[in-house]
């Protein structure tokens, strides 16, 4: 079937990028486990495809369908998150300054401040719940702006067309790191950014058994360089992991609205219970930036973040009791899972950025699964007794 971006998302997510195989009627794409296509004379192929690397049919149909659940023109498919992260700070050159939000993915962290800091670009960390700080960071070599919304763990939500309208007036590039939304809750694309960013492990795949990143863009210029380093650089998804994120994202819509509803219960619960301190979810009013997230946001999303009142100690307490929730880094798939940032996914942040951004020892993040809800808020009660 054809869409056009007046489909419904449902219907995007379904067919977008795949018709039945031309050859069998298939009405799945095939995999095309092959390196290599077959040439009947030197450069002359028989299709698109001469290599795997630069492009294969089940790869182009996953990027087809991801364009589309984004509302952009292009997508390109990684190895991971993090190799779709390298290949836009790959547009940027030495001397140039790249503005990371202050709170994002440790491992985005490390890559801008370990990896890319010693090519000669300079990352500044600013707080972009504040557009005015964003204002004051920018400076003539500052290429890139990068936004994580809502950022991991503290899931803060900054204003997405605030910040791309500031970049804008400048000519600076944004990109949106959209993994935790996912393309279903929010399109950073429409509200004015250059690119997005997915770690497909996460709500894009949905079923914790798969690592993956993709970057949509609608600026065919942007594409063309990120297109060249891809071919250049190589970081390309295997093609089976292509196959089982194109059945995954058939799923995406109704996946993320059972998540956001199980997220809205657990986060009322843990609100109400006497060893929680505080509980950061967008879709509380309490959230300092609910009627942002009410803004740019379908719904609130399935993570989860709470200060327990007693620190470490209550905090391992907990995650060694839960039965349900898994205690596991990740996020995003059909099963609960349960993490310590600090010692965890965000260990490789540096203790004193940790402590400025609050990511202490009493907090704990929930990436809420599609569970029976019921059955979740009864695992937290008795971990929590
Ligand atoms: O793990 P990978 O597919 O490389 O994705 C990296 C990444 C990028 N962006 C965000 C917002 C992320 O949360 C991640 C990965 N995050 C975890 C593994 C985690 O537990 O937070």
């Amino acid at each position: 079937m054809k869409t056009n971006p007046e489909h419904g998302f449902g219907t995007r997510a379904i067919h977008a990028g795949q018709q039945p195989d031309p050859t069998t009627g298939a009405i799945i794409t095939p995999i095309y486990q092959t390196s290599t296509f077959v040439q009947s004379s030197p450069g002359v192929i028989k299709g698109e495809y001469d290599y795997s690397r630069a492009a294969n049919p089940t790869r182009d149909a996953l990027q087809a369908n991801l364009a589309s659940l984004e509302g952009g023109r292009h997508a390109l498919c990684y190895a991971s998150g993090v190799a779709a992260t390298g290949a836009v700070l790959h547009l940027c050159s030495a001397g140039d300054r790249v503005i990371l939000c202050d709170d994002v993915y440790g491992g985005t962290n490390r890559l801008f401040h370990r990896v890319f800091a010693q090519l000669g670009i300079e990352t500044v960390l600013v707080d972009m719940t504040r557009v005015e700080n964003v204002r004051k960071a920018i400076n003539e070599h500052t290429k890139l702006i990068w936004i994580e919304t809502p950022t991991n763990p503290m899931l803060k939500v900054i204003d997405i067309e605030a910040v791309t309208g500031v970049a804008r007036k400048h000519r600076i590039t944004t990109c949106v790191d959209n993994t935790f939304a996912s393309p279903y809750l929010q399109n950073p694309l429409r509200l004015g950014a250059d690119i997005v960013c997915h770690s497909m492990t996460k709500y894009i795949g949905g079923h914790s058994d798969a690592i993956g990143g993709a970057l949509v863009t609608s600026d065919d210029e942007i594409h063309q360089k990120l297109k060249f380093l891809q071919l250049s650089e190589g970081a390309v998804p295997g093609i089976f992991e292509c196959f089982l994120y194109l059945r995954s994202t058939k799923t995406l819509h109704v996946r993320m609205e059972r998540h956001c509803q199980n997220a809205q219960r657990v986060a009322e619960y843990l609100a109400a219970h006497a060893a929680i301190e505080k509980v950061i979810y967008p879709g509380l009013t309490s959230h300092p930036q609910h009627a942002t997230a009410k803004k740019q946001m379908r719904g609130f999303g399935g993570m989860v973040t709470i200060y327990l009142k007693n620190g470490l100690e209550a905090s391992r307490r907990m995650l060694e009791r839960v039965q349900i929730f898994a205690l596991a880094e990740s996020l995003g798939g059909v099963e609960s899972l349960i993490e310590h940032p600090a010692i965890m996914t965000h260990a490789s942040v540096p203790p004193d950025q940790r402590a400025r951004l609050g990511i202490s020892d009493g907090l704990v993040r929930l990436s809420v699964g599609i569970e029976d809800v019921d059955d979740l808020i009864a695992d937290l009660k008795q971990a929590l007794a």
